[in-house]
């Protein structure tokens, strides 16, 4: 039977990932886990136990006492935050990725999902459709962590046949639950103070285009990779995977649309460098053919559906 643990559900991909796998395989077959003492409201109703990822042995307790046959890792320090606590933000995204790895390695796991991220590319990577393979000199802790990631992936995959996969996640938007300490978190912040306050002074500057996703997407791509056929998965490092690419002033103007009076003004931060660094779309042609993904959602869907759904009181 499966038993899937999802590290880091408190987080904006984990609480989402929780629901969607508790909807699809029922939720005795989901666990939610995550540092913090407390389950996040939304997953009052499932099953949460408290575990740093850490902590080896707390982690192989729990895999064996509830026989755990999926990991779903997703815990992890951010782009922005990481350049903040260098040392700690490798330490937790390297060391709890052998950690689950090294289950998978003694079979007392069957797969693994591991997020990679936009950040592995650097401003010496083609910046338009960067393509599957090219090159990667990341520039960011968080970057350099997730292409390191990557290779280990492929290494434990190569070396001792783990099943783990992975995709480059995009920015996320989503209205469930917030992000958290990410260069892309201003297309979801934008939202709520369009909402209060009608205006939002932009982290990033008006011109900088990034690739973004809408949730559902972004859940719908994980869960379709992790239940692909093994042979299909040819990617051992992790798949590009492309929603939709705009920039700020864009992303203003389709809010525009809704709210006619919206106004933004641009006062970039550290954080301007860091989405200067990486591309500004991506080709996910590897992952159509491997595997099927297709997007749904495109700018002004999110929109819509983004000022329709959130509720100002969850961030003031
Ligand atoms: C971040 O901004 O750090 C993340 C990412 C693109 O991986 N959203």
């Amino acid at each position: 039977m499966k038993k899937i643990l999802v590290i880091g559900a408190g987080g904006q991909i984990g609480t989402e990932l929780v629901l969607e796998l508790s909807n699809r395989f029922g939720k005795d077959s989901v666990i939610a886990s995550d540092i913090k003492d407390d389950s996040p409201e939304l997953l009052k109703d499932h099953k949460y136990v408290k575990l740093n990822v850490l902590d080896k042995e707390g982690l192989n307790d729990l895999v064996e006492k509830e026989s755990v046959t999926d990991i779903y890792l997703l815990a992890a320090l951010l782009s922005a935050t990481a350049e903040n606590q260098p040392k700690f933000a490798w330490e937790l995204n390297m060391d709890g990725l052998f950690n689950v790895l090294d289950l998978a390695k003694e079979e007392k796991i069957k797969k693994v999902f591991w997020p990679s991220s936009i950040a592995v590319f650097g401003p010496s990577t083609p910046k338009d459709k960067t393509p599957q393979q090219t090159v990667m000199e990341p520039t960011t802790v968080y970057g350099i962590s997730k292409q390191a990631g990557e290779q280990w992936c492929a290494y434990y995959h190569n070396k001792y046949g783990v099943d783990v996969r992975s995709i480059r996640y995009p920015g996320l938007i989503s209205y469930s639950s917030l992000p958290g300490g990410g260069t892309t978190d201003y297309a979801v912040d934008i939202f709520y103070h369009a909402k209060e306050y009608g205006k939002y002074t932009s982290f990033l500057d008006k011109d900088t285009a990034l690739p973004m996703m809408y949730m559902e997407d972004a859940i719908r791509a994980t869960i379709e990779l992790m239940e692909a056929p093994e042979s299909n998965i040819k990617v051992r490092t992790s798949y590009n995977l492309s929603g939709v690419s705009f920039t700020p002033k864009q992303l203003a103007e389709a809010i525009k649309q809704h709210i006619p009076d919206f106004g933004i003004d641009y006062a970039p931060d550290y954080r301007q460098a860091i989405a200067a660094s990486w591309p500004s779309s991506i080709d996910d042609q590897v992952a159509k053919n491997d595997w099927g993904w297709e997007k749904r959602y495109d700018l002004n869907k999110i929109v819509s559906v983004m000022l329709e759904k959130v509720n100002p009181t969850l961030l003031f």
